[in-house]
């Protein structure tokens, strides 16, 4: 069964969010919104008590195959929700969630059985004898600019054009079905240890960028007050350059979603993307602060 004492493979992560859905059938609705490449089902999971009328918190994790933790990390946000659900406050079961712990299982599986430094998924390219496009380079804003690679062998390697891969258009289909009332997009990547806002793709501020900047800033405070970890609260391309075709970027330009983040969990670099399973609940515990606040930032 699921724990936070390890890291997990995709069929344990989908056993975990059946059963969820199977002890709470009435708040909860299992999607299979996509395949990809390799065949695997893309899986989203709803919690909410009233879809119809409650405003939308989307969270995704494992955009990266090789950042672990961040599947870690979605799935114990959606322990936290569901183990004390009756008792959750109204900022949190007011909410509809809308919670995908892997974006591109093909990756993820192939990080863990063959390429642990594995990025990408791992869809064929015509053009070149490499594998892999970088999802969170893909989705349809300002794909043709800087920040990733037209070369099929690069780890930022963007497709062959914006949304080409299955992940991004399941991604993209179902979120555009569901953008009304959706009023968050977190995302989950490590590492670096940082709470980061639009724009990435232009050295623009989005226009409410104090309202999130001072929310990233609360996350920041309650996560060193919880755990001791220091996280910094910026704008996205202050802090990690420009990059076009992220998923963040997206929501915000697309959906015109207000609260939108990327949280680049731990650590700062000491073990980067490999991750000893001793840092998870901690680790985990602070991307649960940032959902928390952020559900409370919503109302
Ligand atoms: O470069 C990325 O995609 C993310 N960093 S990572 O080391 N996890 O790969 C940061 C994403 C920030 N947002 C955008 N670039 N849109
Ligand atoms: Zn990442």
């Amino acid at each position: 069964g699921m724990h936070w004492k390890d890291y997990h493979d995709l069929e344990t992560i989908y056993a975990f969010m059946r059963e969820i859905r199977t002890k709470f059938p009435n708040v909860c609705r299992l999607y299979t919104i996509g395949k990809t490449a390799e065949g695997r089902d893309l899986k989203v999971l709803r919690i909410s008590e009233n879809p119809r009328e409650y405003k939308k918190i989307w969270i995704d994790g494992g955009i990266h195959a090789r950042e672990w933790i961040s599947p870690a990390t979605v799935t114990f946000i959606l322990y936290q929700l569901m183990s004390n659900w009756e008792n959750q406050p109204a900022h949190i079961r007011g909410l509809t969630w809308y919670i995908m712990p892997v974006m591109n299982p093909d990756g993820y599986e192939y990080s863990r059985t063959v390429n642990r430094l594995w990025r990408k998924n791992r869809s064929p390219s015509r053009r070149a004898k490499c594998f892999g496009v970088d999802l969170n380079r893909n989705f349809d804003i300002g794909w043709n600019g800087y920040g990733s690679s037209t070369n099929p062998c690069s780890d930022t390697y963007r497709g062959s054009q914006p949304a080409s891969e299955l992940e991004t258009q399941a991604v993209v289909e179902f979120l555009s079905k569901r953008k009304y009332n959706l009023e968050s997009y977190l995302t989950y990547h490590s590492y670096g240890q940082m709470v980061v806002y639009p724009w990435a793709y232009k050295a623009v501020k989005v226009k409410d960028a104090s309202v999130l900047q001072r929310v990233a800033n609360t996350a920041v405070q309650r996560i060193a007050q919880k755990t001791g970890a220091n996280y910094r609260a910026s704008v996205t391309h202050e802090a990690l350059g420009i990059a076009g075709g992220g998923s963040d970027d997206w929501s915000r330009a697309a959906l015109n979603v207000k609260y939108v983040y990327t949280i680049e969990l731990r650590d700062r670099g000491n073990f980067g993307f490999v991750l000893p399973p001793r840092f998870i609940k901690d680790t985990a515990l602070e991307g649960w602060t940032l959902a928390e606040t952020v559900a409370q930032a919503i109302g």
